[in-house]
């Protein structure tokens, strides 16, 4: 897929302030720190576009950038990181939860891992949460450039190990860093893919016309019980 455009929407700090449902949203999660608002640059071809810090708990909010006129990219507050007034950090995690479980213009999540990390606690059961929760995701190890390869594929070996029970069709995994550009063009076709699915889907089972292009997401989510957050 090709960018064409690239544009910073708005910021939300909850979900009633997030933009209408009108475009397919790809959203970025994972601990603070883990590359999220850099994979967001990466797929975009614009390295300032979201901001990038050294600082665990930088991105704060959760940010809208529009692709090609037609679909946005969400970078998401990552979790594990609890500086700052408690208060503020309590709003965070239950506006990134209330996201996740409720936008129902969310196609796909990016759940990224650092690849050089053996897996970590935090991260599994987040990914638990993702499985519990009927979010679509797929598995992003960053920061590839930072670690041998060959550490790289152990620790991506020894996650997938650890979370395969949980599913009958485990994740897509995929590897990426945003120094090299290594994992860009298979992200960009995992988001094309995914948009032909939901057109093809919505060609298949027409729905209300506030959602024309967008499969109705509520509809499957809306008993799935609320489930206590990991983070
Ligand atoms: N070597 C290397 N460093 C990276 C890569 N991606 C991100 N970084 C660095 O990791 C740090 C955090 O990157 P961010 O993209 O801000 O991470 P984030 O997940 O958005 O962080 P929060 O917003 O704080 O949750 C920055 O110093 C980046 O330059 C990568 O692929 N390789
Ligand atoms: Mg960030």
């Amino acid at each position: 897929m090709h960018i064409s455009s690239a544009i910073f929407d708005c910021s939300a700090p909850d979900l009633d302030s997030c933009p209408d449902e009108s475009l397919p949203e790809f959203a970025f999660i994972g601990r603070s720190n883990v590359g999220k608002s850099s994979v967001l640059n990466l797929l975009a071809g614009q390295a300032g576009l979201a901001r990038v810090s050294p600082t665990p708990g930088f991105t704060k909010l959760i940010n809208f950038f529009t692709m090609n006129k037609t679909w946005r990219l969400v970078d998401l507050p990552g979790y594990g990181f609890a500086a700052g007034a408690k208060k503020d950090s309590a709003r965070f995690n239950q506006a990134v939860s209330h996201y996740l479980k409720r936008r129902t213009n969310l196609c796909l999540v990016f759940a990224l891992i650092d690849s050089g990390l053996e897996p970590q606690e935090m991260d599994v059961d987040f990914i638990e949460w993702l499985a519990r929760n009927a979010v679509p995701f797929v598995l992003v190890f960053t920061k590839a450039d930072k670690e041998n390869p060959a550490t790289v594929q152990a620790n991506i070996a020894a996650f997938t190990a650890r979370i395969a029970g949980w599913f009958e069709q485990p994740p897509s995994v995929f590897t990426c860093s945003a120094i090299t550009g290594q994992g860009r063009p298979d992200l960009l076709s995992v988001i094309g893919e995914t948009m032909k699915e939901i057109q093809a889907e919505s060609e298949r089972a027409p729905v209300a016309p506030e959602n024309l292009s967008i499969p109705n997401r509520k509809a499957t989510r809306k008993n799935r019980p609320d489930l206590q957050r990991p983070w």
